[in-house]
């Protein structure tokens, strides 16, 4: 077959393929972008460690039922250094909100689905039972409907807790805000060493210490994630 040529004396077919290669590229660039914006925003985490403990203090407002927050330097039963909230229940309805208010938060709205683990590194004087009650996109209304209850018995050490959940359709919901219940009875008090849904700190940073800790915490998080999975 003969091929055409242009006046530039450039076979056409040769043209055309650069042109197309244009198009394949832009086409890639879309694609990745595409993925890339619709992994959604990474879920909140707060340590309360330097240099951002203040900062983040700042930003917990709305209490109900509880002193005022504090950041404090303890030693855990290791005698290991940790830097906590301390929190202490007033009454049988003891709420805060992380990182904002009822109406405000300073993290994006993040996909129920992706994380719906609760993390809490904490230690309390005597085992209660704890709430956390959220609004999402599909559901802007505080309510029962979309909470859920647990138990810390983490009396008198640090324990790495962990709430998966299920309740009120949190993984088929995007979440917005929401707000964590110390206790449901007076006179809890709480070192909390961090609240995340990113993964357990507390096993993050004990790892970091050791040769290798990073390969070993990807190790974990994936385990973590088939034993997720598998619904364990
Ligand atoms: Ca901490």
């Amino acid at each position: 077959m003969r091929v055409p040529i242009d006046p530039i004396g450039k076979p056409f077919t040769l043209r055309l393929r650069r042109y197309e290669m244009r198009w394949v590229t832009l086409t890639i660039v879309v694609l990745f972008l595409t993925a890339y914006t619709s992994l959604g925003a990474e879920a909140p985490e707060w340590t309360f460690d330097e240099p951002d403990a203040e900062q983040e203090l700042k930003n917990w407002i709305d209490l109900n039922q509880l002193e005022p927050l504090k950041i404090e330097k303890v030693k855990d039963e290791k005698g290991r250094e940790r830097k906590v909230l301390v929190t202490k229940s007033l009454g049988d309805d003891p709420y805060m909100f992380p990182g904002g208010g009822w109406n405000q938060a300073d993290y994006d709205p993040f996909s129920g689905k992706e994380y719906h683990v609760l993390y809490m590194g904490v230690r309390v004087n005597k085992p209660d039972r704890w709430q956390i009650y959220w609004v999402s996109k599909e559901d802007t209304n505080w309510s029962e409907a979309q909470h859920q209850d647990f138990t810390v018995d983490a009396v008198d050490e640090f324990q790495d807790i962990e709430v998966d959940i299920t309740a009120g359709d949190w993984q088929k919901k995007t979440i917005l805000r929401f707000r964590i219940d110390p206790g449901t009875s007076p006179g809890v008090v709480a070192e909390i060493d961090y609240i995340s849904f990113r993964g357990p700190v507390g096993e993050r940073e004990a790892q970091a210490l050791s040769p290798g800790g990073k390969l070993a915490i990807l190790w974990a998080r994936l385990k973590r994630q088939k034993a997720l999975t598998r619904g364990e």
